[in-house]
């Protein structure tokens, strides 16, 4: 079959659709995959040249596929509206938002793939090949006419290894860029893959989607966590360096890389430091983080570690249902601190979250000021994903009044923009966000470590929380620089050349 694949995903990584890619070529399908990349400015959606130019590519396919996330699904259920009226070939639609939100998905594609699809896009282009029924494959929702057949998902896949490696034969790949939909070229990934070497998280925090997954899946598996062994990701990474010679190195993004057996861990680095000599970058989180396995990693190139600290001891447990305490975080912090002239750590942070009280915010940044420096530090800003925990709690108690309030059509970035959705907190959400960027002895971010001080004076707090203008103002500059940086600062930075961001990119996070 013709079949073409499409991706709503802002950067042109997506491992999930270019896997579903590889798995539909091994069973001797011709697939085009197709990055509808737009900016993550998400109230921007496609225009009519660019959705034609789309359609051109399309036409004499004999099945489409599309993915999105909750903040593409705007994007995704217009390319489905377009691409319907066009022509007549069946649409299916994956991906995240499609797993948790089937029920807006139905409404725009007449197929809908719940959960993992490797199993059921098979199966779906078997029994379209042969004229067979498609009602009864397991994952699909079939919309006929106005009745919807949902049947249930089948198992996971227990051993992730027998998965073919994520399709990057960017040759069959497009790209839309600048209006413009055209061949994808290999300096389109900027000289970095997002590689997930294994799938699942066991924690399920309240904010993030894994909590939805981990109850999709239930009975339907043998463990949450599934790892690929080291020698299929050396075999990956192998693989995509030769393929790719511009790569300068390999993201690791499993929710937490740490997570993994120590065991496990020497077996990769002892064959990373063999084999890839790349430097890579994962992400861990505070529990799972030890001196012997941080030791391991740098040895072998690890040069970035990214670190989950979300919220104060409070918010974690009681709001979060993350069992962290402030202690394993300085704990790791101490033990990360050690490796700094060889390790750049950047710790994450979760803002603007309207459940918390003042105290949560200033507990936070009192232990943000305890953590050993220097670091990067990312403020992101809380928004509520569809089927998450705290999205049901927050619809529940009328917090969530309007799709908006949910917030994810907003990058987690745009910091007035969320401050001033969420009206809460929003002096301590302002002082917490202008912290953002490289920690130093003496200063964060921009601001230096006295400033904070003097912010947090208790007096300066209840004025400001009593008179909102100062904040309001300071929000208003916040957003005209931060438009800058979007429109201006972002993409001066993607045009310049690699060597270039290389070079900077140590500069910002070796401190
Ligand atoms: C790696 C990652 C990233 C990377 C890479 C993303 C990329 N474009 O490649 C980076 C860091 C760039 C990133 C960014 C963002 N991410 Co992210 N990310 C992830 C992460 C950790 C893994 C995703 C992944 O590759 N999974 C593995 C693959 C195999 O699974 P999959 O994609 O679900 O695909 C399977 C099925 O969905 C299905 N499927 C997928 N596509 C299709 C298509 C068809 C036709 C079919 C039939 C089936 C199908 O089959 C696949 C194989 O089984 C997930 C968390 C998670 N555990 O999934 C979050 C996650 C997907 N990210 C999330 C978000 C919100 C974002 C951002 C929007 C955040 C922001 N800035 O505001 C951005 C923007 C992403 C974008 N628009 O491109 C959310 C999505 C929530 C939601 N409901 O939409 C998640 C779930 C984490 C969370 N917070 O809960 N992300």
């Amino acid at each position: 079959m013709k079949i073409i694949l499409i991706s709503t995903a802002t950067f042109p990584s997506d491992q999930g659709i270019r896997t579903i890619s590889s798995v539909l070529k091994e069973q001797g399908h011709k697939v085009k995959l197709i990055f509808m990349a737009l900016s993550e400015d998400y109230s921007r959606n496609y225009t009519r040249s660019e959705l034609s130019q789309l359609a051109k590519i399309c036409k004499n396919a004999n099945l489409i596929g599309i993915s999105s996330y909750a903040s593409t699904a705007k994007r995704a259920s217009r390319i489905i509206s377009f691409l319907k009226k066009r022509f007549n070939v069946p649409i299916v639609y994956g991906g995240v938002h499609a797993t948790i939100s089937p029920e807006d998905c139905i409404k725009y594609s007449d197929i809908v793939c719940v959960g993992e699809g490797e199993g059921a896009i098979v199966d779906l282009t078997k029994a379209l090949e042969k004229n067979k029924s498609i009602n009864k494959i397991k994952n699909l929702w079939i919309k006929r006419g106005n009745k919807i057949m949902k049947n249930p998902v089948r198992r996971i896949i227990d051993n992730v290894d027998t998965l073919p490696l994520a399709d990057y034969d960017i040759e069959d790949h497009y790209i839309l860029e600048n209006t413009k939909l055209r061949r994808f070229k290999e300096e389109d990934l900027a000289g970095q893959i997002f590689f997930l070497t294994g799938r699942g998280c066991p924690y399920g925090c309240d904010y993030c989607s894994n909590s939805f997954f981990n109850e999709l899946y239930k009975g339907k598996r043998k463990q949450i966590l599934r790892w690929h062994s080291p020698e299929y990701i050396i075999k990956g990474i192998l693989f995509l360096k030769n393929k790719l010679p511009s790569l300068n190195y390999f993201d690791i993004r499993d929710d937490t890389f740490s997570l993994r057996p120590i065991s496990d861990i020497k077996k990769f680095c002892d064959l990373y430091k063999e084999k890839a000599k790349m430097r890579f970058k994962c992400l861990g989180d505070p529990r799972t983080i030890t001196d012997e396995k941080i030791k391991l990693l740098v040895d072998a190139g690890c040069t970035d570690i990214i670190i989950g600290i979300q919220g104060s001891e409070r918010v974690n447990k009681e709001i979060y249902h993350r069992a962290q305490t402030n202690a394993d975080v300085l704990r790791a912090g101490k033990i990360l601190n050690k490796y700094k002239d060889k390790l750049a750590v950047m710790y994450d942070v979760i803002a603007c979250n309207p459940y918390e009280k003042p105290e949560d915010i200033i507990d936070l940044i009192r232990l943000l000021q305890k953590i050993p420096k220097p670091y990067f530090l990312s403020i992101n800003n809380l928004v509520f994903f569809p089927g998450t925990k705290l999205d049901k709690r927050a619809r529940r108690e009328g917090l969530i009044k309007k799709e908006t309030d949910a917030a994810y059509q907003l990058n987690y970035w745009d910091r007035s923009a969320h401050i001033l959705l969420k009206r809460k907190n929003m002096y301590l959400n302002l002082v917490l966000n202008l912290m953002r960027g490289v920690v130093t002895e003496t200063r964060f971010g921009i601001m230096p470590n006295s400033l904070i001080n003097y912010l947090l004076d208790k007096k300066r707090i209840n004025k400001n929380i009593k008179n909102l203008f100062p904040t309001l103002l300071a929000l208003k500059s916040l957003s005209v620089f931060d438009i800058v940086r979007e429109r201006v600062l972002k993409p001066t930075y993607r045009s310049l050349p690699v060597s270039f961001k290389v070079w900077y990119d140590k500069v910002r996070y070796h401190v």
